[in-house]
């Protein structure tokens, strides 16, 4: 069997999950995704390799779905309560509001854009994109600013692996995420700087545990988590993960972001998870974790969300009170 190795577990096959998962997976893009590469307008003899007909096919027999080493063993999240209580503002305010309101949102044909600072920017179908390197299924724990938590099992592969696919000049220190901001099939409530806008430093984003996620619970991404590809974060708070991307723009300065944008002193551009630097209005010691559990269940939130092994050596010797 082809399997091709990520670069953040050597994973033995017989840690390969289910093939059904990736079949459904597959089974969706191929009955939408051959209309979405067909949009892509990117000269012949300059395709990049993952555009190259031979090397989709081939990346397609061998989507699959892959343990992670990156996997946390604690309860999940039910899928009922991680797709019907959601931030997605784009679709309203309201947790509920996703559920109700994104599967308006059209997800096929879906056009990334890669720009700024890279050898040559790129048009992409989320397709290719997808197939580009076996998924990996992680179970990650999530953390929001409003202080509540889940466990999701997503599907993906590290983000470092398409940046490394965009070849960003060395000049790029950061990149940008926008999302989709599509005024016919999302509300867009009024107030807000759209399109929705996250960003990460280059190391950060480079990080294994940053995960470029086109599927949960073993399906693909519903529109309320982002369908149909997101960024996630596990050692920030989930506002960084920004949902139904269409563009990856690298740049040398720190980019602006929605949040900070609106309210620069109660959201910071790293916003790591960090019980010991409060949000102005509410503590973030403690967490509401949302699990199968009937009753409230309140745990104390860990320095990075837990996953100070892998990310605090990006932070020596920075001020976290400061850049929070
Ligand atoms: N485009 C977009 N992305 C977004 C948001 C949003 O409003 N719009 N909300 C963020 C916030 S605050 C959180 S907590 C997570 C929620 O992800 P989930 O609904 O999959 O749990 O998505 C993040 N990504
Ligand atoms: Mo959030």
């Amino acid at each position: 069997m082809l399997l091709r190795k990520s670069s953040s577990a050597d994973v033995p096959s017989s840690q390969i999950t289910s093939r059904s998962v990736f079949e459904r997976f597959n089974r969706r893009s191929f009955l939408t995704g051959a209309a979405a590469v067909g949009v892509v307008a990117v000269a012949a003899e300059k395709l990049p390799p993952i555009l190259d007909p031979r090397i989709s096919a081939r990346a397609a027999d061998q989507l699959q779905v892959v343990s992670s080493k990156y996997t946390t063993t604690e309860n999940q999240t039910p899928f009922f309560k991680a797709t019907n209580y959601n931030n997605f503002y784009e679709f309203g305010t309201d947790k509920s509001d996703p559920a109700h309101y994104a599967g308006k949102l059209q997800t096929r044909p879906w056009t990334i854009q890669v720009t700024g600072m890279v050898k040559k920017p790129l048009t992409l179908g989320v397709d290719d994109v997808l197939k580009y390197r076996p998924l990996e299924n992680r179970i990650y724990r999530m953390r929001c600013v409003e202080a509540w938590s889940m466990v999701i099992p997503w599907d993906g592969y590290s983000l470092s692996e398409f940046i490394n696919f965009c070849q960003p000049l060395p000049s790029a220190k950061f990149v940008q995420f926008l999302s989709d901001e599509n005024k016919k099939q999302m509300r867009l409530p009024f107030g807000y700087n759209w399109p929705y806008s996250e960003g990460l430093r280059m190391d950060e984003a480079m990080n294994p545990l940053t995960l470029l996620t086109f599927g949960c619970y073993g399906q693909a991404l519903p529109n309320q988590n982002g369908a149909p590809i997101r960024v996630v974060i596990p050692w920030k708070y989930g506002f960084k993960g920004a949902k139904s991307i269409v563009k990856f723009h690298f740049t040398d300065k720190q980019p602006h972001t929605l949040w900070n944008d609106m309210a620069p002193d109660e959201y910071g551009f790293y916003s790591n998870v960090n019980p010991q630097v409060d949000h102005p209005r509410w503590s973030q010691a403690h967490e509401r974790r949302i699990d199968s559990s009937f009753l409230p269940h309140t745990i104390p939130t860990q320095m990075f969300n837990g996953y100070s092994d892998q990310v605090a050596s990006m932070y020596a010797g920075m001020n976290l009170k400061r850049n929070y």
